[in-house]
């Protein structure tokens, strides 16, 4: 049963505390030679493109919401593998959020092996972002979950509405793609052992990439914390299995990056109050069903 209180707690955590709208992302992608640009706009439960084709390449995805509400919109961009279809990937999210451990871990290992996902990002109103990232020819679906998560956390199983967007493939010289790797970011690294390795400070108002080298999905929320909050006492609270508010927790607006499988990247550009944040995944272990934060994936970070 503790397992239950803290992965709800967890999703209380996750889940931000309404704020004024306020401010806009300004992202400075340096040169968009040959790189493809995509508005995306969400409403919590719906995704709207402004173009339905892009070339294969770096694409660099523009996204705001209109969702005022605390879940805001929470994008997810993904292909399906192998045999897995739009229903199969839908009764691999429906596991995924289940409050069974077991079926959760089931749901990790099922998403594992039907989607490769890329992001894209966590925004609330107000607090547009940038996610760039490199799409291979295919078809991508698209779907927002904010209004699934809202104020509580996910009740029930999710039945999202999926946009699509169609990558073709090009003439161009893929080597050509690799480009973004003279990008001066700094990255987080998302492992294996469930970890968040990188700096401890980050830009408020900038780019971060996220390197996921694990064999399972992640995904990476800010949270606003207390100046001085340590993952001593984030670990503390989860392992307490309280399921009031945590101590450290501040109203602001938090901000993520969705949906990462392993072996991809993606950098996130962003524009956000600059202060202390707790960097986290919930995405469920593939063995004991626990969101990775109570297993130790977060990370105290302080942007300015
Ligand atoms: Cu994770």
């Amino acid at each position: 049963m503790r397992r239950l209180v803290s992965t709800l707690a967890a999703l209380a955590l996750a889940a931000a505390v309404p704020v004024a709208a306020a401010g806009s992302a300004s992202a400075h992608e340096g040169d968009h030679h040959h790189v493809t640009t995509v508005w995306v706009k969400g409403d919590g439960s719906h995704v709207s493109l402004s173009r339905s084709h892009v070339d294969a390449g770096p694409v660099i995805f523009h996204q705001s919401t209109s969702n005022s509400g605390p879940g805001g919109s929470q994008i997810s961009l993904f292909r399906l593998l192998g045999k897995a279809t739009v229903n199969t990937f839908k009764a691999d999210l429906a596991h995924e959020f289940s409050s069974n451990p077991a079926t959760a871990a089931k749901g990790t290992r099922e998403l594992n092996r039907d989607i490769r996902a890329a992001g894209l990002a966590d925004v609330q109103k107000g607090y547009p972002a940038s996610v760039r990232v490199n799409l291979r020819p295919g078809t991508y679906y698209l779907m927002d979950l904010g209004s699934f998560f809202g104020a509580t956390g996910p009740s029930g199983a999710p039945n999202p509405a999926l946009t699509r967007l169609v990558v073709r493939g090009t003439e161009r010289d893929s080597a050509a793609w690799k480009d973004d790797s003279g990008w001066d970011t700094p990255t987080i690294w998302l492992t294996s052992a469930d970890r968040f390795v990188g700096p401890s400070h980050l830009p408020a108002d900038g780019s971060v990439t996220f390197r996921n080298v694990a064999d399972t999905i992640h995904i990476a929320q800010f949270s606003p914390v207390k100046k001085g909050t340590t993952d001593a006492q984030v670990q503390a609270y989860y392992d307490s299995g309280v399921m009031t508010p945590p101590p450290f927790a501040l109203n602001g607006p938090s901000f993520g990056l969705d949906v990462l499988s392993g072996g991809t990247h993606a950098t996130l550009t962003y524009d956000m109050p600059p202060g202390t944040y707790v960097l986290q995944c919930f995405v469920a272990d593939d063995v004991t069903g626990m969101p990775h934060a109570i297993m130790g994936m977060h990370k105290v970070v302080v942007l300015k």
